[in-house]
């Protein structure tokens, strides 16, 4: 049985990963910080089903004694590293702590790797937001980063060592360039679930406006589930190497908003606001991948659609708050 450590295990990500490598046999580790072990009813929302079935380890990445002293007592053969801030728009309020973290905290467990498990697999959660400003459309491999945020910079430092790491030190490292990608376990704050949270309350009665920044923005938006299959392919290869994970299509903020109102039979523009307080200081204009290197090389297809993406998300709110309302709502009197 292969033995597989995911940092971020409580994220979107980290809950898909979860699933599927319990699905293929693995026995499954995940690094988290001590304050959601404090509060595992809140913070582990996203592993309800799963928790007991993996085992979980305080650390945080921002102390390296930590990160060493897990990796000290147990063997990995594969290491997923997914932890991060990952909120771009955050990176602009709190560059600092998002340098800091995601700096530091991949720098520190590929040292203790080098340092305790070299044979371990690593994977490192590259980003489309290291193309930034793009040179090329549609991106891939070799097209040369420009990263707009701290968010980016962050994680093209991140590549940069893992590459590093790989060539200085001969260890299996790869950094996996992936593209947005959503799902129903998506963090509120990113604009595909402000987005169909916010329609299933305005249907429910419960909200009259949705605000946003910038609705021309363009992205690639796959789903999360296809995505972590991606991760796991790119640790089986017999050489590391890193490779880009996209849908190929792109679409605007406003597709999502036209597409998420009329799956409930509302028209978006009698909702949306454009807010400046949502815009960012630097902008990402358009993202669009090409994945055809994940596809010959690691076999890897993507099985959602943009369209049953958005269904998905906005059937699944809808579900949940109108769970969450009824519960709410006095016992009406017939
Ligand atoms: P989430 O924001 O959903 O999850 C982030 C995870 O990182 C959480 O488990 C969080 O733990 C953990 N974390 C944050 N800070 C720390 C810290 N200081 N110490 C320990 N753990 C920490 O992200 P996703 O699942 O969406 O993304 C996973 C990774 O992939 C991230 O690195 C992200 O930058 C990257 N990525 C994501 C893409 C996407 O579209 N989703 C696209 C490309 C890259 P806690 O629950 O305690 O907050
Ligand atoms: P992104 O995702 O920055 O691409 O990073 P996000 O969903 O936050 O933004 C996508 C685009 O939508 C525009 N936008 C808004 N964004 C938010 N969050 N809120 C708004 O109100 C709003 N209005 C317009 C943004 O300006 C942007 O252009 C995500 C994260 O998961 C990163 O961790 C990951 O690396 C990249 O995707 C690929």
């Amino acid at each position: 049985m292969k033995k597989a450590l995911i940092t971020g295990i409580t994220g979107q990500d980290g809950s898909y990963l979860t699933e599927h490598l319990l699905g293929l046999g693995y026995e499954v580790h995940g690094l988290v910080r001590r304050v959601a072990l404090e509060d595992p009813m809140r913070r582990f929302t996203r592993l309800e089903n799963l928790l007991d079935r993996v085992t979980l380890h305080p650390a945080s990445l921002e102390s390296y004694p930590s990160v060493f002293h897990v990796l000290s007592r147990l063997h990995f053969d594969e290491c997923y590293h997914l932890a991060a801030q990952s909120f771009v728009a955050e990176s602009f309020a709190d560059g600092f702590s998002t340098m800091n973290t995601n700096i530091n905290g991949t720098h520190y467990l590929l040292a203790a790797l080098r340092e305790l498990q070299p044979n371990c697999r690593f994977y490192f959660a590259g980003s489309s937001e290291m193309f930034g400003k793009v040179q090329e459309t549609p991106q891939t491999e070799e097209t040369s980063f420009h990263p707009r945020s701290p968010y980016g910079i962050s994680k093209v430092a991140g590549f940069d060592l893992t590459r590093n790491y790989r060539e200085a030190y001969g260890m299996y490292c790869v950094s996996g360039i992936l593209f947005n990608h959503e799902s129903p376990r998506r963090g509120f704050e990113f604009v595909t679930r402000k987005i169909t949270s916010t329609v299933a309350r305005i249907k429910l009665g419960l909200a009259t406006e949705l605000r946003l920044g910038n609705l021309d923005a363009k992205r690639d938006w796959g789903h999360a589930a296809d995505y972590v299959k991606a991760m796991h392919l790119m640790l089986q290869q017999p050489e590391p190497d890193d490779y880009v994970v996209a849908t190929g299509e792109t679409h605007t903020v406003r597709d999502f908003c036209e597409r998420a109102f009329s799956k409930v039979d509302l028209d978006y523009r009698e909702y949306v606001i454009e807010d400046e307080q949502f815009y960012r200081p630097a902008e990402v204009d358009l993202l669009m991948g090409d994945a055809t290197k994940a596809k010959r090389v690691l076999g890897w297809q993507q099985s959602h659609t943009f369209e049953q993406l958005v269904s998905e998300m906005v059937e699944a709110d809808l579900a949940s708050m109108a769970k969450s309302s009824a519960s709410r709502s006095p016992v009406s009197v017939g």
